[in-house]
């Protein structure tokens, strides 16, 4: 259990060696969670402190990492040099295979227009209309995504004008994304300018009805990050839904078009998709709910809302079965991982959802979260989506552009009468999503857009036993000492999700604290209790 007052006078300490300007940017972004002071309020989503060593990602690693890049059956061109292109290829782990009814695959390649010195200083259109050229000369795919990097926006590269030109001279569906690296203040400006792409173009095209059977739903927020999508495939595929798309880990763009005919929409990373799903509401009147289904518990009750929204006591009782099942396969395996992992603590930071959604697969095995924080999420994240309306446009996030749905003549429906959407809204709140504050306990603390100082003094103050994170941060934890596991790309495991994910999950965790190596690391701040260096000292 964490003491309030002693954790406050901690963050005092640490945000005290900040100066001026820094001071007063920081101090807004951490706080610890003292419930007799809900709602408690955090600054997201805005410009980090030039220099200070964010851990945060671009525009365009939103765009085409995260939200275009995994789906598989359109080609995603990076016009910009090739680290962009290269970097965003497949280090995330969102697995693809060709299903059945999939008809091509092109995430093994990467594909990049190499801008040079050259193309920068005399333009890069000319370079851009050989690569699709080549592209439709070789690989002749249904479609062709360009997603901007920042040299593109720079020069003014007209991206919008050789889409144009590429469907009329080749005949296949092209999307410009103007995603440029430097647009926004995170990835999550990437999601958002992806999401209205996908919704202006793609979503709502498919004409096949017949797509459409019993319960059917999309899944919004899924990118199969090391399997996790077929996990839920496999139980959602049990229980009788039909799937018709995923945004957009092992998805195409053809099951996308389609979308539309959905039932229900399931939200899983809420950050990155909320506007799609807010879109497909408002044009069809389809309902979301937030779903999670990382965690044992979330995912129990992920699968019993679905089945509560339809409301067929069939489907419920298959539901109930299924979960214990599943439940009797897996908790002996789970107690045991539990055994060694109980009592110990996580310190949790990653982009604009896991840092929530791990934290009761986590506790499901007997470890306290005692930090989280996102690198790009926005104070819905954080606080709820009650507070979206009082959240303050800035800048940077009028730079892109915001889509309202106006409803569908032909296809908007609503599929609960509105006494029953507001009998089940009280139940599982469709439409909504609470946020990370609400489900931390007092004396936690959360910290938006993490910089490398603070978080070598959390460690120092909190010693986790574990730091959930990614590429950039694990390293430093290792030579700290402590046990890092990667969120993101999950290491080289997975999946995580649903039960069987569990598991894994649990027996990586296991294996990654009782690993001997831990016995021969010290760090310099454990072996000599040096006077620490203020951060003057140390710039
Ligand atoms: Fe959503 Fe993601 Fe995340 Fe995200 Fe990401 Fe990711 Fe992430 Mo890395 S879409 S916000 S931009 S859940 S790539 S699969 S792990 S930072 S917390």
């Amino acid at each position: 259990m964490l003491d309030i007052a002693v954790m406050k006078e901690e963050v005092t300490k640490i945000l005290d060696h900040y100066k001026g300007k820094t001071y007063k940017s920081r101090k807004d972004h951490v706080l610890v969670v003292d419930s007799s002071e809900a709602p408690q309020e955090i600054v997201a989503d805005c410009r980090t402190v030039p220099g200070i060593i964010t851990e945060r990602g671009c525009c365009y690693a939103g765009c085409k990492g995260v939200v275009v890049g995994p789906l598989k059956d359109t080609v995603a061109l990076t016009h910009g040099p090739i680290g962009c292109g290269y970097y965003s290829w497949l280090t995330r782990r969102n697995k693809a295979r060709m299903n059945e009814g999939d008809k091509h695959n092109y995430l093994p390649y990467c594909f990049s227009t190499d801008m040079q010195e050259t193309d920068v200083v005399f333009g890069g259109e000319k370079k851009l209309r050989q690569a699709i050229t080549e592209i439709v000369d070789i690989f002749n795919p249904p479609s062709i995504m360009i997603c901007s990097t920042c040299p593109v926006g720079l020069i003014g590269d007209d991206i919008q004008a050789v889409a144009r030109w590429s469907q009329e001279q080749f005949g296949i569906q092209t999307i410009a994304y103007g995603c440029e690296g430097y647009k926004g203040v995170s990835q999550s400006a990437g999601h958002h300018i992806a999401n209205n792409g996908l919704y202006k173009n793609v979503i709502g095209t498919g004409t096949d009805p017949s797509v459409k059977k019993k319960y059917s739903v999309n899944i919004l927020g899924e990118y199969n990050i090391g399997g996790d999508g077929w996990e839920i495939e496999r139980m959602l595929h049990s229980l009788g839904y039909t799937i018709l798309s995923i945004m957009s880990g092992d998805g195409s763009v053809a099951r996308l078009r389609n979308a539309h005919f959905a039932d229900l929409n399931l939200v899983q990373c809420h950050r990155s998709t909320n506007y799609n799903a807010e879109l497909l509401r408002e044009t069809y009147g389809t309902d979301w709910i937030k779903v999670n289904f990382l965690g044992v518990r979330a995912t129990i009750k992920a699968l019993r809302d679905m089945a509560l929204y339809f409301g067929d006591p069939e489907l419920i009782t298959r539901t109930e079965e299924f979960i214990y099942g599943e439940l009797e396969a897996i908790e002996p395996e789970i107690e045991k991982y539990k055994a060694v992992c109980q009592g110990k603590t996580v310190a949790l930071f990653v982009g604009g959802s896991r840092a929530n959604h791990f934290q009761g697969l986590f506790e499901e095995i007997g470890m306290e979260t005692v930090l989280a924080g996102f690198e790009f999420a926005h104070r819905d994240d954080y606080e709820g989506r009650e507070v979206i309306p009082f959240i303050k446009e800035n800048a940077d996030n009028k730079n892109i552009e915001n889509i309202t749905g106006q409803p569908d003549e032909k296809m908007y429906r609503l599929l609960l009468s509105k006494e029953k959407f507001e009998e089940l809204n009280k139940e599982m709140e469709i439409n909504y999503f609470k946020g990370m504050i609400k489900i931390m306990t007092d004396g936690s603390v959360v910290v938006d857009d993490i910089n490398h100082y603070e978080m070598e003094s959390f460690m120092k103050v909190l010693k986790p036993d574990l730091f959930g994170s990614g590429i950039k941060e694990k390293y430093v934890i290792h030579k700290m000492g402590t046990l890092s596991k990667q969120i993101h790309s999950y290491d080289y495991s997975g999946p995580f999700a649903g039960f069987k994910g569990a598991v894994v999950f649990a027996h990586d965790v296991a294996m990654g604290l009782t690993t001997p190596v831990w016995k021969l690391i010290k760090p310099k701040w454990r072996r000599d209790a040096a006077p620490e260096r203020t951060l003057a000292e140390v710039l």
